[in-house]
């Protein structure tokens, strides 16, 4: 996310550290086949075991684990893009609850065991487009969002559902340090939140989420930009009204609430028609809806998606 103080150092940054991925993920991919072999250097021991493979992965190469890892939007640690790898480290993600509320008959707090056993996890090779026009394809480790959202039985007042990142200043930036509004929260329509393209993340390349990827749950709408993908979610609220989220508050001419991937509308700074996969040189045209249109279009039938961005 590029922040509207320091746009010019945030796109210099860019060009360089891409150069520096492309070379490393090219050694790395040489011997090796499969999504988790893709990764690279391993990542740390925390197998999760029994994964299912999902029908709706993408076939395209999977970007090498410390790409992923070391290239991270996460603004509570940090605002460039290799600092979270290392000060996110410093987030306590045991014991962890999320708490669902609102427009729901069944309110509770789940432990992070329990929403680890809700559904059966799945594999999800999703494409991932960040607003900033670089993306990466990761083995995601989840479930569909829609299994706890019928395990609290919303009621009909339950239009949205807004999602709540932890708040810890102890080991997080400051507000004015950050940039945005804290905690981070981000918001989905009900059918949306229901789609079963949208799921709640527990893990990547056969592990347990690392802490700067959103450690220990957060979510994955593989549809719109990747700042929609909210991490380290501790609060979940259905709501009548749509509800606020961070970088809508930050910003609100660059990006609005339904954030969907779309090459035809600009970003006011940039333009939004291609996007560099990391680890690669050569740009590539960002489809609409990132490629995943023939699942999700139909959800936004006659809505106006320039003004709906
Ligand atoms: N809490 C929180 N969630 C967040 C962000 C953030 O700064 N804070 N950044 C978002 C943005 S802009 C992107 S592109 C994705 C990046 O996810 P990744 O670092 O796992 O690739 O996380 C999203 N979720
Ligand atoms: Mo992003």
């Amino acid at each position: 996310m590029l922040i509207q103080r320091s746009p010019d150092i945030r796109r210099s940054e860019i060009t360089p550290k891409h150069l520096y991925l492309s070379r490393r993920s090219f050694l790395a991919a040489l011997p090796m086949t499969g999504a988790a072999l893709a990764a690279g250097a391993a990542p740390p021991d925390n197998k999760l075991s029994g994964i299912a493979k999902s029908p709706f992965s993408t076939t395209e190469k999977v970007t090498p684990y410390n790409d992923v890892t070391h290239y991270n939007n996460y603004y509570e640690f940090g605002t460039s893009k290799d600092q979270p790898a290392s000060l996110a480290q410093k987030l306590k993600t045991s014991p962890w609850t999320v708490k669902v509320e609102g427009a729901v008959n069944k309110p509770q707090v789940f432990d992070i065991d329990a929403i680890m056993k809700m559904a059966p996890l799945e594999e999800r090779i999703y494409r991932h487009r960040c607003v900033e026009a670089w993306s990466i394809v990761v083995p995601w480790i989840g479930f569909p969002l829609n299994a706890l959202i019928k395990k609290v039985e919303p009621t009909e007042k339950a239009k949205f559902v807004a999602f709540q990142t932890v708040l810890d200043q102890r080991v997080m930036l400051s507000e004015s340090a950050a940039g945005i509004p804290l905690p981070y929260v981000e918001g989905l329509r009900m059918d949306e939140a229901m789609h079963p393209l949208a799921i709640l993340c527990v893990g990547m390349y056969g592990e347990a989420l690392a802490k700067q990827d959103g450690a220990p749950v957060r979510l994955v709408v593989p549809w719109k930009y990747g700042f929609k993908s909210i991490k380290s979610i501790v609060k979940i609220k259905f709501v009548e009204k749509q509800p606020p989220t961070t970088w809508n508050l930050t910003n609100a001419r660059e990006y609005g609430f339904y954030s969907n991937v779309n090459p035809e509308v600009d970003h006011p700074r940039w333009s939004q028609a291609s996007e560099r996969r990391l680890g690669e040189f050569f740009r590539r045209k960002t489809l609409m809806f990132n490629g995943y249109g023939d699942q999700v279009a139909q959800l936004y039938a006659g809505m106006d998606l320039r003004k709906n961005y």
